[in-house]
């Protein structure tokens, strides 16, 4: 039996076994997720927006082969630099292939606002996705300019001819194991006066003050929260940083 017959075959009997006995016979999923789900960057700093697999069973990892990808962004607001994989797992392909077949990776990275991204386990491998989420790769993103947020998507289809965003199991070739696709929001903050946190044009003691406060923060710190090297965390760096400008007036 060849795989595309094996496929079917599971497919007949998945068919046969939900009609047949009335019971839900679904294969578990994969997620995509692209976390933080917001996060406050920096204008002239770059971001990182991790692509994490997830497995839909919350009491088993399933295995997964390989991923096509397509990602979505406004590229007015921030420009895609690439992406950077954790050390663990380590990917065969990890990239934005050019040329696709979609026509989506004009460049690598492409640049224009969509991409298709590729991940290939080792030749023989598996890759565990939990239920927490495995961290596939993190794609980084320079701000570009001041907003509220834009999304980054990851989109089902697109691409001409049309391309799919599309997840395959580590249990035998071509199964497609694809679930839910959830994007994430990036919000560009200009800094006009670093160290400023309460901007009233000077940076003192009510400065110090709230970097003190959220001191050792490690995720998520606000650049008017004390993150002055806009890195998301509050440490002895932020604070070196601002006790150099300590007693100054904004420029
Ligand atoms: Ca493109
Ligand atoms: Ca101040
Ligand atoms: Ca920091
Ligand atoms: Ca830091």
């Amino acid at each position: 039996m060849n795989a595309r017959s094996r496929c079917l075959a599971v497919s007949v009997m998945l068919a046969v076994g939900s009609t047949g006995l009335g019971l839900e016979v679904a294969r578990a999923n994969i997620n995509l997720e692209l976390r933080p789900v917001y996060q406050v960057g920096c204008v002239g700093y770059t971001v990182g927006v991790g692509l994490y697999a997830v497995s839909d069973d919350p009491s088993a990892s399933q295995t997964l082969s390989a991923m096509d990808v397509i990602i979505a962004w406004d590229p007015n607001y921030i420009q895609l630099l690439g992406n950077v994989d954790p050390g663990e797992p380590v990917w065969f392909v990890s990239t934005f292939i050019i040329p696709d077949a979609y026509g989506l990776n004009e460049n690598n990275p492409p640049q224009d606002g969509d991409g298709i991204y590729t991940a290939l386990a080792q030749p023989g491998e598996v890759v565990d996705a939990t239920p927490e989420g495995t961290l596939i790769t993190t794609f980084q993103f320079d701000v570009l300019a001041e907003s509220d947020g834009v999304p980054v998507e990851i989109l089902a289809t697109a691409g001409d001819p049309e391309g799919h965003t599309r997840v395959f199991s580590g249990d035998g070739p071509n199964i497609e194991v694809t679930g839910t696709l959830s994007g994430a929001v990036v919000a560009g903050f200009l800094v006009v006066c670093p160290g400023d946190f309460n901007e009233d044009g000077t940076i003192s003691l009510a400065d110090l003050a709230i970097l003190l406060a959220h001191y050792g923060t490690d995720v998520g710190a606000s650049p008017l929260e004390g993150d002055m090297d806009c890195d998301g965390d509050v440490d002895l760096a932020d604070l070196a940083q601002l006790l150099a400008l300590y007693n100054t007036d904004c420029p």
